[in-house]
């Protein structure tokens, strides 16, 4: 054979061979989707938001290959309106899911996040609690809670032993004398289990993800896996309490007449006063927290490792957030409900294969979700949405997509409007219950309630008026044509 036609021969193969590449790419299958979600977990929490005893190198590895958001918020302070909320793609208070069902009724044949990408061909299942279940009771019965079953193809639920699994335990919460069994319920108690991490809810859940991937990794899959710790009660495996010895946990400050200046609805349902703790307890329930974090960690390190062995890692979106978070201590405050960051902020970390790893400082919220990952993986998105799409800070993290996040505490009638330097807080639509107003550059861990300085009167009254715009704004939205 002639040279020149060797030549030939050689552009010619390269030529083809980079064509059926491109019709490859061009053909190459969409983004598979995997959610995690904790369960009120805190992003203070995290190693990777800065908490330097409490160590979670699996969460810690994901933002180190996607965005991590600094200011993510969610849209409502417990369970239940959170959860329905960013499934929905609705702010609680323009459907008025608000309480723990599920937000179907209000929302009709609409698809949630999840059932948009089901009616776009995806594999879309769930393990555990995405929407709404009872922590530990729909656990322990290990039944669908608030789910709705149209949202997914295929659904798992992982029922666990909760407070009544062997091991040391003891309740913390009203039990100022010790003599308190451990107790079922929405109640602080720790249990130090027996046995390992499959004895658990989380456990399985995370086991059940691992093999639903394997299954499913030729198809393209929304995988939503949702952890019920660290939501009380406090349970893990010993070992993971062995690396949280209470009496080397450290409080909050304690400032003294920190609650003087504060609305009766802004002194949180759960306080050290009224759950009877003293500081040992205090300590106890920040180690209980911190080993529930440990251990939940662990099995999202599970997950990701199967999603790695699939060969999917990378074409796969891969989402960690909670749905809200939590007071460990601050301002004797612990638990959820409360409006201030502790509690309203959220963990938020987005990594999309082939996006420079981030960190974002624009205001998130969950609502975004639903919106964002339609667009990342070419899905139509609906406009009917409240959200707003968070792609473009996915390739510049210096990109603002709003000014301000909304939040929600309906069982205390709160809104929360948090601005860059303001953290707005206003109980009641007519503020008869109380104004909370916290210069957050001078003073981040909101100790100084500014509502009735004089000076900052222009200031609050700005705030009135934009949260009455925010609500007659969501409020105005399609779901009245039903
Ligand atoms: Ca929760």
């Amino acid at each position: 054979m002639k040279k020149q036609t060797l030549v030939a021969l050689a552009f010619l193969t390269l030529c083809t061979s980079s064509l059926f590449a491109e019709s490859v790419k061009a053909k190459k299958k969409p983004y598979n989707v995997l959610f995690i979600i904790s369960d009120d977990l805190t992003a203070t929490a995290l190693s990777c938001y800065g908490n330097k005893v409490c160590q979670t190198p699996n969460i810690d590895a994901i933002a180190a290959s996607g965005t991590r958001f600094t200011r993510a918020y969610c849209q409502g302070t417990y369970c239940g309106p959170s959860r329905a909320s960013f499934m929905s793609g609705y702010y609680p208070h323009a459907t008025g899911a608000l309480g723990y069902s599920n937000p179907r009724p209000q929302i009709g044949d609409r698809a949630t996040w999840s059932q948009h990408f089901k009616n776009n061909g995806y594999y879309t299942t769930r393990v555990s609690k995405i929407f709404h279940m009872g922590v530990p009771g729909g656990i322990e019965k290990g039944d669908d809670g608030a789910d709705d079953a149209a949202s997914w193809t295929e659904r798992f639920n992982s029922k666990g032993p909760e407070w009544k699994a062997p091991g040391i335990g003891e309740t913390l919460e009203g039990n100022p004398d010790g003599k308190r069994p451990v107790v079922g319920g929405n109640t602080f108690v720790i249990v130090a289990a027996d046995g390992d991490d499959l004895v658990h809810s989380d456990g399985k859940t995370a086991a059940k993800a691992c093999e639903l991937i394997e299954q499913h990794k030729d198809e393209t899959f929304f995988l939503a896996v949702g952890f019920v710790r660290p939501h009380v009660p406090f349970v893990a495996p010993k070992n993971y309490f062995d690396l949280f010895p209470y009496g080397e946990m450290n409080l909050p400050e304690k400032i003294e007449g920190d609650w003087d200046d504060v609305p009766k609805a802004g002194i949180n349902y759960k306080t050290s006063v009224n759950m009877k703790m003293n500081v040992m307890r205090q300590k106890k329930s920040v180690s209980g927290y911190y080993a529930s974090v440990a251990y939940m960690d662990a099995q999202v390190g599970k997950v990701m490792n199967a999603l790695k062995e699939s060969g999917q890692a990378d074409n796969t979106i891969v989402i960690f957030t909670s749905d809200h978070g939590y007071h460990l201590g601050e301002h004797d405050f612990w638990a959820k409900v409360s409006l201030r960051d502790e509690s309203a902020a959220v963990p938020l970390i987005i990594s999309v294969p082939g996006k420079k790893p981030a960190v974002c400082d624009s205001f998130a919220e969950l609502l975004d979700l639903y919106p964002t990952i339609s667009s990342l993986c070419g899905l139509e998105v609906p406009s009917r949405l409240q959200g707003k799409n968070l792609a473009p800070t996915l390739d510049d993290p210096t990109h603002q997509v709003r000014d301000a996040a909304f939040c929600v505490a309906p069982m205390r009638k709160g809104f929360l409007l948090r601005e860059d330097k303001w953290a707005y807080i206003q109980y009641k639509e007519d503020a008869s219950a109380g104004i909370e107003l916290f210069d957050m550059h001078s003073d981040p861990l909101q100790y100084t309630n500014l509502a009735e300085s004089k000076k900052h009167q222009a200031v609050v009254a700005r705030f009135k008026k934009k949260l009455a715009a925010k609500l007659e704004e969501l409020r105005d939205n399609d779901l009245k044509k039903k």
